[in-house]
């Protein structure tokens, strides 16, 4: 049987960190499963999050009028996006499996964390016209949140200060990962770690460690599929 590939984004600054210590649980027990893990540690790559002119190599098509979307995707179909992105670009590729570690930050990911979306999933490697949602280029591949919150979980209940979570989530999960075709795992959420005891944060590891020995049996989210909706426009 092929040995399967596991791809973690990883975004935090500190080693000693609640999250790495997540990421380190998830490097052990995907390695005790048979596979191949792959570690893009974000702020020790010093990664760069803006998307900008210099993720392309060589000429232009359009220089007085620079459109990022339209170039990077002439750039990725020539070869010419900048090494970095090529680098992510490979990982995803030979990944079956990508799970996104990082803090909430904003309701949203660290500005690192999306500046890796922004650049990396570029149109034409991970999304075309023709290919998105269901009919989405990541198809094989399964994907997952796992994060840490400031937040309790009471506090992003539907009747909650901050709202549901899962539509906090919807951006992320619907608008990039469904997006590219991923099939997208149900979210791993470290609800205020900071705020728990040593031996309270060392019962989440636990847990999460027993999600991960099954996690590619799980079922993945339900989207509703592109035959639903009407594309004829486009
Ligand atoms: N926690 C939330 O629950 N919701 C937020 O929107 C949120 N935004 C944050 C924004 C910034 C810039 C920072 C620094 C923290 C934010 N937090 C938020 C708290 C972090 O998510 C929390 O400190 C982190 O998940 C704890 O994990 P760690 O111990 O591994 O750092």
């Amino acid at each position: 049987m092929d040995r399967k590939t596991a791809l973690i984004v990883f975004a935090h600054q500190n080693p000693a960190s609640f999250n790495a210590a997540v990421r380190d649980a998830a490097v052990q027990e995907l390695e005790a499963q048979g596979f191949k893990v792959v570690v893009s540690d974000l702020y020790a790559m010093k990664f760069r999050a803006s998307a900008t002119k210099d993720d392309i190599i060589g000429d232009l098509k359009n220089p007085d009028k620079f459109q990022y979307g339209e170039e990077t995707m002439l750039a990725w179909k020539d070869g010419r996006l900048s090494e970095d992105i090529r680098q992510e670009q490979d990982k995803v590729k030979q990944a079956d499996l990508i799970i996104f570690q990082f803090p909430m930050y904003w309701f949203s990911v660290p500005a690192i964390l999306k500046g890796w979306i922004d650049r990396v999933l570029t149109q034409g490697f991970a999304f075309s016209l023709q290919n998105m949602y269901s009919n989405g280029i990541f198809r094989g591949k399964k994907a997952m949140l796992s994060f840490t919150t400031g937040s309790t979980q009471s506090m992003c209940s539907p009747d909650g200060i901050n709202g549901d979570i899962n539509v906090v989530l919807w951006p992320l999960q619907n608008g990039t990962l469904n997006f590219c075709g991923f099939q997208v795992l149900a979210p791993q959420i470290f609800w205020g770690p900071g705020h728990c005891p040593p031996d309270v944060r060392a019962k989440l590891l636990e847990g999460w460690r027993a999600r991960l020995k099954g996690l590619l049996e799980e079922n993945p989210l339900t989207f509703p599929p592109c035959e639903f909706f009407d594309l004829s426009f486009m």
